[in-house]
């Protein structure tokens, strides 16, 4: 059964709260609850992080080698500026699948930089909390082919 950790970076426990407009209503709860019901029906197990602090986003990276098949990242802003983030995808060689709630081409020219990207099979941006399920399939289809 293919197992993927689904990783979240800062301020995303936010979600649903704050700045509608931009990230919707639905809670990263809400997203937990979809992503592992899509699992379900899709044969998969996943495991759901979130943390506002780069060293422990780091460590859940390494502690995903051996335990996981593949890793979707919404690093948050630490997309556009973390060496350390990408350093940790490219260190545990897991197929990585860089993921953000909005389309971050359409919005400031600093969120269009990103170090993930260096370093993921693909990108999936601007499909709000869908976009978790979207990477899942993309996932599980990239390690079946
Ligand atoms: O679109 C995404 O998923 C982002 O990763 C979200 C990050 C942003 O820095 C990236 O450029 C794109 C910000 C997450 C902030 O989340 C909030 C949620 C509610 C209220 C305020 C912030």
């Amino acid at each position: 059964m293919t197992s993927v950790l689904i990783l979240n970076g800062p301020n995303l426990n936010l979600l649903g709260t704050r700045q509608p407009e931009v990230y919707g209503t639905t809670t990263l709860d809400d997203i937990e609850t979809l992503c592992k019901n899509h699992a379900e029906v899709t044969g998969m197990t996943v495991e759901f992080h979130q943390s506002n602090h780069e060293g422990t986003l780091v460590d859940n990276i390494h502690n995903a080698r051996g335990r996981h098949d593949g890793i979707i990242l919404n690093a948050g802003a630490y997309t556009h500026t973390s060496i350390a983030l990408m350093d940790a995808i490219s260190s545990v060689e897991l197929p990585a699948i860089e993921l953000h709630l909005s389309n971050v081409h359409a919005r400031e020219t600093f969120r269009h930089q990103s170090y993930i990207a260096r370093v993921a099979v693909g990108l999936i941006c601007g499909f709000g909390a869908r976009g978790y399920v979207l990477a899942m399939d993309a996932m599980k289809d990239h390690l079946e082919h």
